[in-house]
């Protein structure tokens, strides 16, 4: 039997060598005070914008008795993820280099049931004067090669402290159901171990054709409701499509 003390140390040991870098932990060492306030500040951030969406559902909600979005995800990063991200761009290991190098420290996920809500949304947030846009990615009308799909904005938005005002950098995704489904299924084949080569190609190549079938399931479903919507005179939200001006500014991006 080994006494508690000499398990703890192995314990100990076994996390410095297989887990905690000494580069690792000297950056939470030296830098552990200005990384909570950083990470406090992307919560703020995170919180200004999750209530931007949910006061933008509640406004359609009473105007066009419906809710554009199904549900809203936010997460900020973990501090082990970003230092991957730091190490695999090459950049330096500090607080300054996290709040400028990476924009997804902060996260927020909005889910909607249909594809022209996404727009719709995106174009919403970008329209408030408080909301700065600094890249568009549109995955949906140019999905990745393994078949993904959602729309990413980076935007800046302010938090007001004790006497100061911060501009902070939000990652903001919008996907439909099916894209949300699609996507948590491949996250989930993409980081499970010990599958056979042959197995991960097929696998790739079924993820590839689920997304298609999704994408037209998502059209489909799109044009139902737009039918709907007129057949029964119901008002509908204007700057749905990509003819309008500010959308048209934006694929510009
Ligand atoms: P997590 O845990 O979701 O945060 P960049 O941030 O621009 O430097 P990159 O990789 O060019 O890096 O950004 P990209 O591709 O625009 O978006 C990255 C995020 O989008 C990922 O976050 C995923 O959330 C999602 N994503 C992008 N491609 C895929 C994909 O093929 N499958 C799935 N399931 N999700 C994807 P992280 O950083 O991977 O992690």
């Amino acid at each position: 039997m080994f006494e508690e003390g000499y398990l703890q140390k192995m314990r100990d040991q076994f996390v410095r060598d297989t887990i905690l870098t000494d580069e690792f932990m000297d950056f939470i060492q030296q830098n552990m005070l200005p990384m909570d306030t950083l990470m406090a500040y992307y919560r703020c951030a995170i919180m200004e914008v999750e209530t931007k969406f949910k006061v933008l559902n509640e406004q359609f909600s009473l105007r066009y008795d419906r809710n554009p979005i199904e549900s809203i995800k936010t997460r900020v990063k973990s501090t082990d993820g970003i230092m991957k991200k730091l190490k695999k761009k090459e950049l330096p290991l500090s607080v300054e280099s996290i709040e400028k190098n990476i924009n997804d420290v902060a996260g927020i996920r909005v889910i909607c049931s249909f594809p022209e809500d996404i727009y719709l949304l995106a174009d919403c947030l970008l329209q408030q004067d408080d909301i700065r846009l600094i890249e568009k990615k549109d995955y949906i009308k140019k999905p990745k090669e393994s078949g993904y799909r959602s729309l990413h904005l980076i935007v800046a938005v302010p938090i007001f402290l004790q006497n100061e005002k911060r501009e902070m950098k939000v990652e903001v995704q919008l996907r439909t159901i099916a894209m949300d489904f699609w996507a948590s299924l491949e996250h989930k084949v993409r980081y499970k171990k010990n599958i056979p080569e042959s197995e991960t190609e097929h696998l790739a190549k079924e993820l590839q054709d689920c997304a298609e079938v999704s994408a037209s399931l998502d059209e489909r479903m799109q044009n139902i409701r737009n039918r709907l919507a007129e057949v029964s005179g119901e008002d509908v939200p204007k700057n749905t499509d990509m003819g309008t001006p500010l959308l048209r500014r934006l694929t510009r991006l």
